[in-house]
């Protein structure tokens, strides 16, 4: 990476840098495995500040989140530093530095895990759960005042709704001639919009500190010794709803397919998978859920689908600004694969929830 040497000369960093290379499969930010010649490696990033416009709040909440979670792991007696995300200060001791117009923060790089892509034995779905389930009940008693909104209305699916409408309607790269079909059947399902915002209105659901982005490559498991790791990529801890986070998860690791695989007969729900999250999650959540939660768990992941989905073909419709794309069509290609995992799970939604009771025995 150009400019690597004096990028990382601005943080606390130990031993002589070996090596700087890219690292990792996130939409959002260029990550960079550094290793040294030392005892530790780290993890560089590059925040991306298209999406996130206030770095000094962003890196805020991180650092609250991260301190509040080490300090509970220690008040329950463990000290597995590998369980939370630990950041590297800059000289000056803040917690990111600005080099030539971009911003860039580093973390401890953690050992012995691995972030999966795709899911090879159910077990490792389950832990997948755990870990989500786990950072959900350790944030279970931070105050989400203390938190800066980092992408407004992130998941609020009515505003996503409108940016969708906004975008067909304003057909800026020209593309919606060919995307007719999968247009309407977002379109179509507008009515999923309100109801996990209304529950939140009406105070039936309660806002928590919610991770909001829980996708299998966001957690670290360690596969030789099967336990769950850390919990990454801070970067929209917000206000929110359980719903989302249970929801996320399911709508990327219940998937049999990657989210941009091309053939859609590879594409769909896997019952099995979403039993095996749900345990580890319910496992870790089940005295702070309250009824209404549990009710909608399964819808939570409908939601989240669907939201994701109407993300993916908004941007393409927009000319692919916001996630990375690494060939034509590569958005439309993650919009089909969301609808297909859409339909899939409209089909078992009562199922689904069925199982999530039983859970509770
Ligand atoms: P993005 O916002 O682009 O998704 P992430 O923060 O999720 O960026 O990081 C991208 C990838 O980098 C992760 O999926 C993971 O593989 C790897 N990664 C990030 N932080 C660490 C860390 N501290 N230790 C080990 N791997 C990490
Ligand atoms: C992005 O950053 P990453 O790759 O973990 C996105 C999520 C989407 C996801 C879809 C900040 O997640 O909201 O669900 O892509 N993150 C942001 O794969 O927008
Ligand atoms: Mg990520």
């Amino acid at each position: 990476m150009i400019g690597c040497k004096e990028i990382l000369k601005q943080f606390q960093i130990i031993g002589d840098v070996e090596s700087c290379k890219r690292y990792g499969n996130g939409h959002i930010n260029d990550t960079y495995l550094v290793t040294t010649f030392g005892d530790k490696d780290y993890i560089l990033q590059r925040i991306n500040h298209y999406v996130f416009k206030d770095v000094e709040k962003l890196m805020h909440n991180q650092k609250l989140i991260t301190e509040y979670i080490a300090k509970k792991l220690k008040e329950q007696g463990c000290y597995d530093d590998r369980l939370f995300l630990n950041i590297v200060p800059a000289v000056d001791g803040k917690c990111f530095i600005k080099y030539q117009e971009n911003y860039y923060r580093c973390y401890e790089f953690i050992e012995g895990g691995e972030c999966l892509e795709k899911i090879i034995h159910p077990l490792q779905f389950e832990l997948s759960g755990v870990a989500f389930g786990r950072f959900q009940k350790l944030l279970d008693g931070f105050d989400a005042s203390l938190l800066h909104e980092t992408i407004p209305d992130f998941h609020n699916t009515r505003k996503r709704y409108n940016n969708f409408a906004k975008a067909i309607a304003e057909d800026k790269a020209n593309r919606k001639k060919d995307c007719g079909k999968l247009i309407y059947e977002y379109l179509k399902r507008e009515e999923y919009c309100d109801k996990v915002l209304k529950l939140m209105d009406e105070k039936k659901i309660p806002v928590r500190v919610t991770h909001n982005d829980t996708k299998l490559n966001n957690v670290l498991i360690d596969t030789y010794f099967n336990q769950p790791l850390a919990v990454l990529d801070l970067d929209t801890v917000m206000a929110g709803s359980v719903l989302y986070d249970f929801g996320d998860s399911i709508r990327y690791g219940a998937n049999r397919g990657a989210e941009d695989e091309r053939d859609l007969e590879k594409v769909g729900f896997e019952m099995e998978l979403f039993k095996a999250f749900s345990r580890g999650f319910i496992s870790q959540t089940k005295d702070i859920l309250v009824e209404e939660e549990i009710n909608n768990l399964a819808f939570g992941a409908i939601l989240m689908t669907y939201e994701c989905g109407m993300r993916f073909l908004t941007d393409h419709l927009e000319g692919d600004f916001y996630f990375k794309i690494r060939r034509r069509d590569h958005n439309l290609d993650r919009a089909k694969t969301q609808l297909k995992m859409l339909e899939d799970m409209e089909e078992v939604l009562d199922q689904m929830t069925e199982f999530i009771w039983m859970l509770y025995g």
